[in-house]
């Protein structure tokens, strides 16, 4: 009974350990994802860009799409790219040539943040 019991615990909780695992690997790649060819695609949507880290070759086509009702934009600080407002439904595509990292925010709302890493 009591090797029962003992087993029945470590399967509930491995079973735990696994989903949670399962859930974590989810959540990273919905934070960074990489791209494999000429194109790529963030969501805007809940106010936030998915995934908020983008690698991409260079010469990457990397096109935001809002999802959301709101309008949003894609401003980078050191003016590399700057969109108008992307109302919703509506697209912005920038083509990344030179390596770098590219930090950007909505102005509309600066706590969105994002980062498109090209190499
Ligand atoms: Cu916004």
């Amino acid at each position: 009974m009591i090797n029962f019991l003992t087993q029945r615990v470590f399967v509930v909780g491995t079973a735990a350990f696994l989903a949670l695992g399962a859930v974590g690997a989810l959540a990273q790649q919905a934070q960074q994802q990489v791209a494999a060819v000429g194109e790529a695609e963030i969501a805007i949507q809940s106010f936030q860009f998915v995934p908020a880290i983008l690698t991409v070759a260079p010469g990457t086509a990397v096109t935001w799409v809002n999802k959301d009702e709101e309008p949003h934009n894609v401003v980078s600080p050191d003016r590399a790219f700057r969109s108008k407002a992307i109302d919703g439904g509506e697209k912005f595509t920038n083509v990344f040539d030179k390596p770098g990292t590219f930090n950007y925010i909505c102005a509309v709302h600066p706590h969105m943040r994002g980062t498109v890493i090209v190499k």
